[in-house]
């Protein structure tokens, strides 16, 4: 038999715990810390590179893209929302036809799906007013930088030659650019301007003049665009860029997008003194000549056979787009709906000696039949019962859909835990513990099994406002919440973890009786599993409340998870159950379900 010493197994519990809570959280980015990251990338590494996105789809794979160089792994350091690839997805022309709410739509959508920083491509920005609004939501979303190209509404895109490119005033332009600057709320989004001197055909001395202009009216980057493939005019002014800054006093980022002059790496652009490389427009480029592949082969092979070696499967994009994810969540809820409910009901009760106390009758119809009708409504279908004293009242049961009947032939020597522990069998996806005697609404299990603990037990504390009333001896539970005074007089956290339990706890000292129903995870039902086989080999005298480990009750099983150290949480429930122990007990269930009747 394996040995968990208290320590280890607790300590290997927790660490479980810790690495596989953490993770969703470390794959979530704030606006802010957005924002922020793309200045970061290119003070920690000298220079950011860029790919395109113009869609969620697109920016994941961006975003995911690795690759492995001299044992390094490369990856893009951020994406770049294109005006020309967001109107070619819509089918649409790249000239100011595609509006801002749906070039937001689009950066959103992008934004939703990942983490890294993001630059939009502005267009001319539009009107001052325009582009204060552009710059205040941008900003919001968390986009780290907006480029605006200092062309006249409405632009045409600049890698069309035959296209006629009217250039803004720049002075206007600065304008614009000061504009948007006391838009921002932070000094970590960017404005970088886009110089198209060199696309309009009006040559180096205008791009110098115009980046002098808007590095003076503030701007946090300058974009020279050219549409050469041999751009010598481009790197003439990446050469005269450092000393005119360095006559400004400032140097603000320098932008390439080398779509027609990529045969120069982005190592040699970054040696020329660009901090940032966009490739502007290759995934959508890359998508439409796969999507016309595809499209052509399954027309001319009259079946999409062959163009499957061609298409991602469906399994791939499922995982990519987070499909996995959500299926595994839904598996998970349907294995939770899938436990079994196991009810210990092998004791025999002096106050009702005659029957086994499940089939007692309340209402006309035995507690069993009670229990059953709640677990099922709850969605729970699998039900153990382990029987004892009188067990051959339960056989009426044995043809019952879903039900199994277990034996616990030495109930009369033993207590609570032996008899749940005869059903161990079924245990091994987790279950639900239900005591024999209660009667209780569905919904109390649906709240212990949707909690993410992995052994929870329903706990209330309406005794406590008549607790001198109290006469018989109740399952007891101490938080741990109440050793911190400062939580006393905040309203309570409905899941809390438990400190002690058991029936000798002083009336004053508890906060809550526990109610007899728990839920043990997969996990829980291991952990209990292992320190029930552990406490066997070990048993001998005492074993919390009691006189020996064979009359455990289950609130000493759960003492003693608590005492090695593996959390027992608390549910707070305060209406919707109640338990039988006397015959008094009985008449005011009775009484409650006639009320309850009669309202109905
Ligand atoms: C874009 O990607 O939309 C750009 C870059 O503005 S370019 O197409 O090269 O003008
Ligand atoms: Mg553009």
């Amino acid at each position: 038999m394996p040995s968990i010493g208290p320590v280890d197994a607790a300590t290997r519990y927790w660490q479980t715990q810790r690495s596989s809570k953490l993770m969703p959280i470390s794959n979530r980015v704030t606006p802010g810390e957005r924002i922020s990251s793309l200045r970061r990338i290119i003070a920690t590494q000298g220079y950011a590179v860029i790919i395109e996105a113009h869609s969620g789809l697109s920016a994941i794979v961006g975003e995911t893209a690795r690759a492995e160089i001299d044992g390094a792994t490369k990856e893009y350091d951020g994406l770049w929302e294109s005006s020309l690839t967001d109107s070619g997805t819509k089918g649409l022309p790249d000239a100011s036809i595609v509006g801002p709410e749906s070039r937001l739509h689009t950066i959103d959508e992008i934004i939703h799906v990942t983490t890294k920083p993001v630059i939009v491509d502005g267009d001319t920005g539009g009107e001052t007013s325009q582009f204060d609004d552009l710059v205040i939501r941008l900003e919001r979303l968390g986009a780290s930088a907006v480029i605006i190209e200092d062309k006249v509404f409405p632009k045409r895109n600049s890698l069309d030659a035959s296209a006629s490119q009217e250039l803004e005033d720049p002075v206007i332009f600065a304008e614009k650019i000061q504009a948007g600057k006391s838009a921002t709320v932070t000094d970590d989004f960017m404005i970088i301007a886009r110089i198209e001197s060199l696309i309009a055909g009006t040559g180096l001395q205008d791009a110098m003049r115009r980046a002098e202009l808007y590095i003076q009216a503030g701007v946090d980057g300058i974009m020279i665009h050219s549409g050469r493939r041999e751009p010598d005019e481009l790197f003439e002014f990446a050469q005269a860029y450092r000393p005119l800054c360095d006559r400004l006093g400032r140097r603000p980022l320098l932008v390439s997008v080398p779509t027609t002059y990529n045969h120069h790496p982005d190592e040699a652009l970054v040696e020329l003194g660009f901090d940032i490389i966009i490739h502007a427009n290759h995934l959508l480029r890359a998508s439409h000549m796969a999507m016309r592949k595809v499209a052509q082969l399954i027309l001319e092979s009259g079946s999409s056979f062959q163009a499957d070696s061609i298409c991602s499967p469906v399994k791939e994009i499922f995982s990519e787009v987070g499909f996995d994810t959500l299926a595994a969540k839904d598996r998970q809820r349907n294995a939770m709906l899938r436990l079994p409910v196991i009810i210990p009901a092998a004791g025999r009760d002096p106050i009702f000696p005659e029957q086994p106390k499940s089939l007692i009758d309340v209402a006309g119809r035995p507690i069993l039949h009670h229990q059953l009708e709640s677990i099922r409504k709850a969605g729970l279908k699998d039900v153990v019962v382990v029987r004892g004293h009188e067990g051959a009242q339960f056989d009426a049961y044995s043809e019952e859909a879903n039900l199994v009947l277990c034996d616990n032939p030495s109930y009369a020597q033993t207590q609570s835990v032996d008899s749940l522990m005869k059903a161990r069998t079924y245990m091994a996806q987790g279950f639900v513990l239900v005591f024999s005697d209660l009667l209780f609404d569905q919904e109390i299990l649906g709240q212990l099994v949707r909690t993410d603990k992995d052994i929870v037990l329903a706990i209330d504390n309406s005794y406590t406002y008549h607790r001198h009333d109290v006469d018989k001896r109740l399952d007891l539970v101490v938080s741990k919440k109440s050793f911190q005074t400062q939580f006393r007089s905040l309203s309570p956290e409905p899941v809390t973890e438990l400190a002690r339990i058991g029936k000798t706890i002083e009336l004053d000292t508890a906060d809550y009786e526990f109610i007899g129903i728990a839920f043990l995870s997969e996990q829980g039902a291991k952990i209990l599993q292992d320190t029930y086989d552990d406490c066997m080999t070990r048993s001998g005298s005492s074993f919390h409340e009691a006189t020996s480990f064979s009359l455990a009750k289950m609130t000493d099983l759960f003492q003693e998870l608590i005492d090695r150290g593996f959390p027992v949480h608390g549910l707070e429930v305060s209406k919707g159950w109640r338990e039988i122990h006397t015959r008094q007990d009985l008449e005011i269930a009775e009484a409650e379900m006639a009320a309850l009747a009669q309202r109905n």
